[in-house]
């Protein structure tokens, strides 16, 4: 984990909106030696920042590599819970298990585990998620609600807003959310959300999200069954996109949500996630563990819960299920 020290540099830089800052500055900013300061920008170089030191002005940093470690992130981060603290694991068998071993020893919330690559990334009901290495965001992120576990599918749905309008932030393109927690650019997958609990009866101890996305992906980076349902942010833009960049931008917006959802309750965040929902008011069938139902989907309840109406005018509300637009 990265040294405190280190962590202030970087909110300086951040401060700094890509101004020089003088070694004077940060030496009273860290406080530290002038000599000091010089060695941690000489670490940060070696990291694969481009640092630009000019005499009588000062260091700023000018590039970012495509990497999402600590540093990466936290450079040009403004958010004041998530993100805070960053566990980065080059290789891991799936940041779940890592945030929930994290959660379960008293880490804050906001805490997030990232990894370049994942060897067991898993999907609902034990699925498995395709993480191949450096082309892709594979991150958990722990959130503490003091609220009851039923509001918990909610955070799918806010997280799915939060990431799809992050993407199209950074990326100028319009995602399309298919409930409960698949993103889509051109009708394929670009983004997985699984969303798990820690809880007692009546009190979320810990709630670890887990946000997949396929970020610099070409056609043939996807094993041959994913090649007609998937797809990656740079397969529909055309261009590579830097990670750390999109992680910064989803961290900055569930803060946001995050907030406003404590402090005006779901409502709000039904409205910014309808603005990238595909299939209310269409015909659909939703595959769930106890069978498929076919009929229109007629909204989502304040719980976030589908309500889907079939051919006799029932309405059943379905908890979890893959759904099909047709
Ligand atoms: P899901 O159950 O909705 O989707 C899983 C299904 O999606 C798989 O069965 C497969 O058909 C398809 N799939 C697998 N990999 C990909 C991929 N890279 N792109 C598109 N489609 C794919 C979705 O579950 C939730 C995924 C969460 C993944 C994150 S990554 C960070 C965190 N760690 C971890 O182990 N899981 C989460």
């Amino acid at each position: 984990m990265q040294s405190p020290i280190r962590k202030r540099l970087l909110e300086a830089f951040t401060a700094a909106e890509g101004e020089f800052l003088s070694g004077q500055a940060l030496a009273d900013i860290l406080q530290c030696s002038r000599t000091a300061v010089w060695k941690h920008m000489e670490e940060l170089r070696k990291e694969g920042f481009e640092i630009e030191a000019i005499r009588k002005k000062g260091y700023r940093i000018n590039k970012i590599t495509d990497k999402v470690t600590e540093n990466e992130i936290q450079l040009g981060l403004h958010t004041n819970v998530l993100g805070k603290v960053i566990h980065y694991v080059e290789t891991v068998d799936s940041t779940q298990k890592v945030a929930h071993q994290l959660a379960q020893d008293g880490f804050p919330e906001g805490t997030i585990v990232i990894a370049e690559e994942q060897n067991h990334g898993r999907g609902r009901l034990m699925r498995q998620w395709h993480s191949p290495k450096a082309s892709g965001i594979w991150m958990s992120v722990i959130l503490r609600p003091n609220l009851p576990p039923f509001k918990a599918p909610q955070f799918t749905l806010i997280t799915a807003a939060a990431v799809a309008q992050a993407i199209a932030d950074t990326c100028y393109v319009k995602p399309e959310i298919k409930w409960p927690n698949d993103i889509l650019l051109n009708g394929k997958k670009v983004t997985g959300i699984l969303t798990e609990l820690q809880a007692e009866s009546d009190k979320i101890n810990a709630i670890i999200i887990g946000i997949g996305i396929n970020v610099n992906h070409t056609v043939e980076d996807f094993p041959k069954n994913l090649r007609s349902t998937a797809t990656s942010l740079a397969i529909a833009t055309g261009k590579k996109q830097l990670r750390a960049q999109i992680v910064q931008a989803i961290l900055e917006r569930l803060e946001a949500y995050y907030q406003l959802y404590i402090e005006k309750g779901f409502a709000p965040l039904k409205l910014l996630w309808e603005n990238f929902e595909v299939s209310i008011g269409k015909k659909i069938i939703a595959h769930t563990i106890a069978g498929s139902i076919s009929g229109i989907a007629r909204g989502i309840s304040e719980d976030g819960i589908l309500k889907l109406e079939d051919e006799d005018g029932k309405i059943h509300e379905i908890y979890s299920a893959d759904i099909e637009v047709q």
